[in-house]
């Protein structure tokens, strides 16, 4: 199960609590550790299936774009971006910790998810090494989710139209699950440009229908039931999905856009279904 493996993969790739300075390499372990549905790792390895790649190199780029999500969650939850203080049905990282350590946390997080790529063979040459540290890099910075991040800051208590609240969403959430297909599938035998667009396409499809579904779920489900703090997006007048569409509307997006991430893979055949499951999932989950 890919859950179970990644977790062990993490927890080796994480320097130990009782290495210095053991509560920075703590507060690293507890963003990252026993927690999170890890969707993007989950993507990862689908689209690896798709390549035929050895899970042991899915297994390290998948670490690396967990730990950059960790990190995102850990900033994001900070009082001076979100300021929220449940996460993953625990205290946030600056709650369990301080707010310094929680900064430094997600701070070293990120450049350790680099050197775990440069530090493996997860490729069969090394310009398709590189190639891979750019495109994690490109996803996280401020032409992806850091700019989306701030463009998602700016927003609030303004109105959005539709396609400025897919850009934002383009760059803040689906920036990172783009970089997991791309990066799986890189793992294996490197794509044709046309099987590379095919993966693209439902990348980007499920990518929105996460945060379609992501608004939904802030709107329907229970704190409990999520592990983080639900009603934020209308306590905080936030434009979202749901905002703009309304609940019946955004859902029937998020179902639309399933349907054209599926699609987009089919030509692919069986070794797709990992793909094709995963975006059902995505749309059909309760948290
Ligand atoms: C601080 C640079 C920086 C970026 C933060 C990802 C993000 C950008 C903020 C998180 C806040 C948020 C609600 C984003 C929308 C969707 C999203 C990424 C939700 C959290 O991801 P999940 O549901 O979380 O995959 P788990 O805990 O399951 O890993």
């Amino acid at each position: 199960m890919v859950q179970a493996r990644m977790e062990q993969a993490l927890q080796r790739f994480l320097p130990g609590s009782e290495i210095a300075p053991e509560r920075l390499h703590c507060a690293m372990r507890y963003a990252v550790l026993g927690g999170g549905k890890r969707v993007r790792p989950l993507l990862a390895f689908a689209a690896g299936e798709l390549t035929g790649a050895d899970p042991a190199r899915v297994e390290v780029v998948a670490a690396a774009v967990e730990m950059i999500h960790a990190y995102s969650l850990v900033h994001d939850d900070m009082p001076c971006m979100d300021n929220d203080v449940l996460r993953r049905g625990k205290p946030t990282c600056h709650v369990e910790f301080d707010e310094a350590t929680a900064l430094l946390a997600g701070d070293a997080l990120q450049p350790l998810a680099f050197q775990i790529i440069a530090e493996h063979a997860v490729a069969d040459n090394v310009g398709a090494q590189i190639e891979m540290v750019r495109i994690l890099a490109a996803a996280s910075g401020s032409r992806g989710m850091a700019g989306g991040q701030a463009i998602d800051l700016a927003s609030v208590g303004t109105t959005l139209s539709l396609p400025e609240l897919e850009f934002m969403h383009i760059h803040k959430t689906g920036a990172l699950i783009r970089a997991a297909v791309a990066l799986g599938a890189r793992c294996g035998h490197v794509p044709e440009t046309g099987q590379l667009e095919r993966l693209e396409r439902y990348a980007n499809r499920v990518g929105l229908a996460f945060q379609v579904i992501d608004d939904v779920l802030d709107c329907e489900a229970s704190t409990a039931t999520l592990g983080k703090t639900a009603g934020k997006d209308a306590a905080q007048e936030k434009p979202t999905y749901v905002s703009i569409l309304g609940l019946a509307r955004a859902r029937a997006l998020a179902d639309e856009l399933r349907r054209e991430a599926q699609a987009a893979v089919v030509p692919f055949g069986e070794k797709a279904a990992r793909l094709r499951e995963l975006a059902d999932y995505i749309v059909l989950r309760k948290f």
